[in-house]
């Protein structure tokens, strides 16, 4: 049965705050999600009226959806959740039904009940549709609804166009199409909310007229896979994409495991215009399989992993090498001293760094770091991989464990790297798109900020305290923080939408 016809408006959050910055003005149009646009593409199929709108830090949020709206969607990541939490108080206001999907509803529905009328794990059409029909109020707590699986279909390109066109109206130099190949991942790194997904690969021929479809829409264009890993079917999805277009006419980017990048594989993603990879190498002390070292460990390791992702060099002109810092495999200064060593042994890749994180219950190891407690209640805008970390060390103490932090990226961000890595480029944009991002708040942005951290560790009693899980009272330097982001939203932060409680063990099973 069909809902009646609903006003529907449907926010995707790009960012969490407002920004000038260049780079966000560049990229954040870039990052928007695949689902918003699959959800609006679904509702328009039914037949509601849809308002579809992205949030890149340049708009005015409060004016970006009908004032009307029965239904508003957003999508989030657990960096927005306070910036989320705020815009449905002020939707709830104004008389509409909120529903919250995307990493953070994955992550702690429980705590997003509070504040939404619904809340998605796995989404697909059916869970959509259940919404709409249902479509009331559910408070104090909301509704906890979630697909048996990952969707078995998503709308492509071609069904999307009109979402996506509206967002890349927005990035003014770089325009990057979202697509996806497949869902879920084979590999169990435990630290992974797709380690527990299986494996699917989505329809091929779908994939197929949605390359053709987006040569008749960009001279060149370029496409970013969202597979959490893409390639794991290699031969199935080079072929596909060799039936549809010419090799080289569209440039694509994506993230796979170093494990997929052999050689002969790398000959034939170059051939087909593959212009980015961005492998995950996490630590020099675990997760051997997906590195394809198998027992290697330490130097041995890097030497391993530099000459290989050197290889990768040599075919795709732009690789970002992801690593966590702060696994429960490092210990003392090696597994940093390691990593300068791979920078200087790899110049011409670009490193990602992320702060080890439990987002709530979407990781399986979570719940070991949340029954040791060792799990920090950081307000969620802070948990982006970066500006906090939220899982006390096993093998550091703070101030050691930033110290070392803190030395990295400078070292990364240096003038010297920055130089040997545009040095290192092959070609124009991952050369100046190296040292745009060294430049942003990526890296000499987050080398202040590690470095401020480390000082008031060292200077803040109140500060130190919180760390070491003395207090909970949060430290006034992180409100203030999420104060200033949020600027005139700030008013709609629901009561006591700072906190979250940490109970992430019994809530492992309320959605998937
Ligand atoms: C592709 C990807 C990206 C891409 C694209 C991001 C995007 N906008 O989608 C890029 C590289 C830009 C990116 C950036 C970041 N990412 Co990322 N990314 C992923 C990755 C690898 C795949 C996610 C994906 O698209 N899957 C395919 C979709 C279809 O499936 P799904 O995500 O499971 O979504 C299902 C449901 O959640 C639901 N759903 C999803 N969205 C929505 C929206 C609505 C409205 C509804 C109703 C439902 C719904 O429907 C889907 C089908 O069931 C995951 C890791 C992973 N293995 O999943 C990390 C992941 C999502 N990223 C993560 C993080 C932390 C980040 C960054 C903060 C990293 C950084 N420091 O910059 C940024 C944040 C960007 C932002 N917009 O705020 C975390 C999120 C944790 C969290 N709770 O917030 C993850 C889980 C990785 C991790 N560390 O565990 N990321
Ligand atoms: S290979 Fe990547 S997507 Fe797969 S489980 Fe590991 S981290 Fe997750």
């Amino acid at each position: 049965m069909t809902a009646r016809k609903r006003r529907i408006g449907i926010l995707d959050l790009l960012t969490r705050n407002p920004t000038r910055a260049l780079y966000a003005r560049i990229m954040n149009a870039n990052l928007a999600s695949i689902m918003p646009q699959a959800v609006a593409a679904w509702c328009e199929q039914d037949g509601h009226d849809v308002t579809f709108a992205t949030y890149s830090g340049f708009e005015d949020l409060a004016q970006e959806l009908p004032p009307d709206a029965d239904v508003v969607f957003i999508g989030g990541f657990t960096q927005s959740a306070q910036l989320a939490y705020a815009l449905s108080n002020l939707f709830r206001s104004r008389g509409a039904v909120t529903v919250l999907g995307g990493p953070h509803a994955r992550a702690y529905p429980e705590d997003a009940r509070r504040y939404f009328d619904y809340v998605l794990g796995f989404t697909d059409h059916g869970t959509i549709r259940e919404v709409l029909q249902d479509c009331s109020p559910h408070r104090p707590l909301g509704l906890v609804l979630s697909a048996p699986g990952q969707p078995l279909a998503l709308p492509g390109v071609r069904e999307r166009w009109k979402f996506i066109e509206l967002t890349l109206r927005k990035a003014p130099v770089l325009n990057i199409v979202p697509m996806l190949g497949s869902l879920g991942c084979p590999y169990t790194c435990s630290f992974c909310v797709d380690s527990v997904v299986p494996y699917q690969p989505l329809d091929f021929a779908v994939m197929k007229d949605d390359l053709r479809f987006l040569r008749t829409k960009f001279r060149r264009p370029r496409v970013a896979w969202h597979d959490p890993n893409f390639g794991v079917r290699f031969d199935a999805c080079m072929e596909a994409i060799e039936e549809a277009v010419p090799p080289g006419s569209i440039d694509f980017l994506a993230e796979s495991s170093l494990s997929l990048l052999t050689e002969p594989h790398l000959r034939r993603l170059q051939k087909n215009g593959f212009k980015a990879m961005l492998p995950g190498i996490e630590s020099w002390y675990d997760l051997g399989d997906k590195s394809r070292t198998g027992r290697r460990r330490g130097m041995e390791k890097v030497r391993t992993v530099s000459d290989h992702v050197n290889m990768i060099l040599r075919y795709i002109p732009y690789v970002q090498t992801n690593f966590v810092l702060g696994l429960d495999a490092d210990e003392g200064p090696e597994p940093f001293e390691l990593t300068k060593r791979f920078v200087a042994m790899t110049p011409g890749a670009f490193p990602g760094y992320s702060l080890l994180t439990a987002f709530g219950v979407s990781a399986p190891v979570n719940q070991e770091y949340q029954r040791a407690d060792r799990v920090l209640p950081f307000p969620f805008h802070f948990l982006n991989n970066n500006e906090a970390m939220n899982v006390r060390p096993l093998n550091y103490s703070w101030p050691e464990f930033y110290a070392r932090v803190a030395d990295l990226t400078a070292y990364t961000f240096s003038w010297r790297a920055v130089a040997n890595r545009y040095r290192a480029g092959s070609a124009f944009i991952p050369r100046w798109m190296n040292v745009v991002r060294a430049l942003s708040s990526e890296g000499s942005g987050r080398v202040r900020h590690h470095r401020d951290v480390l000082r008031r560790l060292g200077t803040d009693a109140q500060f130190r305290g919180y760390f070491e899980q003395d207090t909970t009272t949060l430290p006034p330097f992180y409100v203030e923080r999420i104060r200033q982001d949020l600027g005139p939203l700030w008013e709609w932060v629901p009561e006591g939408a700072l906190e979250h409680e940490l109970d992430a063990v019994p809530r492992a099973r309320a959605v998937n």
